[in-house]
């Protein structure tokens, strides 16, 4: 059964056409972003069998972002529809010195205010391989993060395996940032794959990696995690440093309990569009091991997916496994099955 549930926030994302500052112009183009949707997304354009648990308002504009997951081949069976408001997030891209805007106004949102009992879990895990969700869900209020936790512990319980993306967003946590340990460590019990680096896992666990290599921190950060976790078997993480604000090296990182494996680093130059290329990585990664490819290759196309994620406007990979395979031609790239 290859069949990939993810659970997350859907959001309407606004941004300014071209280089242009947030509301410079009067103009904002609208797409639908959401750190899990995006997986799905990336998921179902590999071919796979993904279907997205989320909540979303009973209007025009919930049906039309539960309809374009929908073009992409997700299944949104598992969406719910209630009165309320759609999170939205506005985005301009960096270019140079200036950063990357994001602005958030999703408080209190319909998927922010769905509580625990919300969904039927055992009927929506049916079959599935894998249910993915990120730490956004424990971020955005009481209601979300027990909802996060029903939904891993239902995963648990059917023998679904858990894969979780910390994705720590400060400005989401705000005042509930003293809980996010405890939080993250509940769902990391049940986790099997984990997207996180070593400053999420010193959060999680209170402690400090200070060696001085950026792979010998992860791989001590990996080895505190898989002694402290039992179900934990892969910790994986993107490695970016940042040359420019549109020039970024990239490389990947992947923990199993005996070895770490690393990709070469990427040079990413005119990037167009680098939000979601974490969750490009970790699609990328989820398609590998559903493919049944060596860990290595599935590390490999991860990253490939991640690097060219930056090339693609909007939230979600759109691009095919050729594509992925494509990047690595160069460096003689194979997929073993
Ligand atoms: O990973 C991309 C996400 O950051 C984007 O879709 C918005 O889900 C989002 C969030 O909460 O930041």
């Amino acid at each position: 059964e290859s069949r990939v549930v993810c659970f997350g926030e859907l959001l309407l994302r606004l941004s300014p056409p071209g280089q242009e500052l947030l509301l410079q112009s009067p103009h904002l183009d609208a797409r639908f972003g959401g750190a899990e949707a995006n997986v799905a997304a990336s998921l179902a354009i590999l071919g796979h069998a993904s279907a997205m648990v989320s909540a979303l308002p009973d209007n025009a504009i919930g049906h039309a972002c539960a309809a374009e997951l929908r073009r992409h081949g997700v299944d949104t069976s598992g969406i719910r529809f209630a009165d309320g408001r759609m999170g939205v997030y506005f985005i301009a891209p960096g270019a140079m010195q200036r950063p990357t805007e994001v602005v958030y106004d999703r408080a209190g949102s319909v998927f922010a205010c769905t509580g625990a009992t919300a969904h039927d879990w055992p009927r929506l895990l049916d079959g599935a391989r894998w249910l993915h969700l990120s730490g956004i869900n424990l971020a955005l209020g009481e209601a979300s993060a027990q909802s996060a936790l029903a939904a891993v512990q239902a995963a648990s319980a059917a023998g679904v395996s858990v894969s979780f993306d910390c994705n720590y967003r400060s400005k989401l946590w705000g005042a509930r940032a003293a809980q996010a340990p405890a939080l993250l460590r509940e769902v990391l019990a049940e986790a099997e794959l984990v997207f996180g680096n070593e400053r999420d896992i010193a959060l999680i666990l209170g402690e400090a990696f200070a060696q001085e290599d950026a792979q010998q921190r992860f791989r001590a950060a990996a080895e505190r995690a898989f002694a402290t976790f039992p179900r934990l078997r892969l910790m994986a993480a993107t490695d970016r440093r940042h040359l420019d604000v549109d020039t970024h090296d990239l490389g990947g990182l992947l923990a199993t309990r005996d070895q770490l494996l690393t990709t070469r680093t990427h040079r990413l130059a005119r990037i167009v569009d680098r939000i979601g290329g974490g969750d490009a990585f970790a699609a990328g990664l989820l398609h590998g091991l559903l493919r049944g490819m060596a860990e290595q290759d599935a590390l490999d196309f991860a990253i490939a997916a991640g690097c060219l994620k930056h090339s693609v406007p909007g939230d979600v990979n759109l691009l095919r496994e050729p594509d992925m395979l494509a990047f690595h031609a160069q460096d003689g790239f194979e997929v073993r099955r």
